[in-house]
């Protein structure tokens, strides 16, 4: 059987994105991530394609699934490279299929970064999501370079001394149609903008602070308020970017202190934590992004 004519079988059975009954851990931002993806595309059937994380982890063993869509498991590095494919396939059979690439940040921010750069220069017709833990959560917690500064991961013991890289500044270089934020502490924001990112043709990409007890050594039931929280004490921006130049903010910080997010994260308690400089990086964030809205505002219809 081809690979196209197998996806097809898998399509034609596909009972929604996320199953009960999965392996995340509790707490975990990407069950809820997973579960706004499909209520945002009601009744559409997706193909996932997902790299080495505990996204794919979490289909469980094979010949069950906790996916009930198409899913193609890739390398480490490949996901936008195979999706690419799947999305030519599916196109030059004339079906509209929505292909979509579900990644951490490891396969996104770094080992998988060239093929994400390629697909969206080559502006691939694809949804992009990077759920971004900061971690490798799935081998074990190392290190990636989403990571933000002063935490602590198996790989920086004393916490990590470089700031978090801004792939949304990446992404927006592209130019490509749609960049936006996503909080599982805000549902009609994100599904708005999965929506908002579905009726859009070309290459999309979300990046969702996803919420990961088990890196972030914080309790399961403090998950969304911690994403919350990320947003209230704007280290978590909420915003829009469309054809990378024209700027939508969607949520302003509200003065809640950054402490009541490290605090209740032990990832943060190192050596090399200082709070006077993650509050200097937010600042000079928020300045970044209201001088790009300012400067370049979205159309009043975007
Ligand atoms: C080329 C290659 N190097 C290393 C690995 C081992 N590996 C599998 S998943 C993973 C980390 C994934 O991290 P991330 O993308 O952030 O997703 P998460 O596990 O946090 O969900 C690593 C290092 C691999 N599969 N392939
Ligand atoms: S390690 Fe983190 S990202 Fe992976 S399943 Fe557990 S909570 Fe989710």
């Amino acid at each position: 059987m081809t690979t196209s004519a197998y996806l097809r079988e898998q399509r034609d059975l596909a009972d929604g994105i996320l199953r009960p009954g999965n392996t995340n851990c509790a707490g975990c931002g990407m069950s809820i991530g997973l579960q706004w993806l499909e209520q945002a595309l009601e009744n559409e059937r997706p193909t996932l394609c997902i790299p080495a994380c505990c996204g794919i982890v979490t289909a469980g063993s094979f010949p069950t699934s906790a996916y009930g869509v198409p899913t193609v498991a890739t390398t480490f590095a490949s996901s936008a490279a195979v999706a690419t494919g799947v999305a030519s396939v599916y196109a030059m059979n004339g079906e509209k299929d929505l292909t979509i690439c579900w990644t951490g940040d490891g396969g996104t921010y770094d080992i998988g970064v060239a093929t994400l750069s390629a697909a969206a220069e080559r502006n691939e017709d694809l949804l992009y999501v990077c759920y971004d833990n900061e971690i490798y959560g799935n081998t074990g917690g190392q290190r990636s370079s989403a990571t933000p500064r002063g935490v602590k991961t198996s790989t920086t013991p004393k916490g990590k001394a470089e700031p978090k890289k801004d792939m949304m500044a990446i992404m927006a270089a592209h130019r490509i149609p749609y960049a936006a934020t996503l909080s599982v502490a805000h549902r009609e924001d994100f599904l708005r903008k999965v929506r908002t990112a579905r009726r859009t043709k070309g290459f999309r990409f979300l990046l969702m602070l996803s919420p990961c007890p088990t890196g972030w050594k914080s309790e399961p039931e403090d998950s969304v308020d911690l994403i919350l929280t990320a947003v209230r004490c704007g280290l978590f921006p909420l915003y829009e970017v469309f054809e990378g130049r024209r700027y939508r903010i969607n949520a302003r910080p509200d003065g809640e202190p950054l402490e009541s997010y490290i605090s209740r994260q032990r990832r943060y308690r190192s050596e090399l934590l200082d709070l006077d400089a993650l509050r200097a990086g937010i600042e000079a964030q928020w300045a970044y992004l209201e001088a790009m809205e300012r400067t370049f505002p979205a159309g009043e219809h975007e």
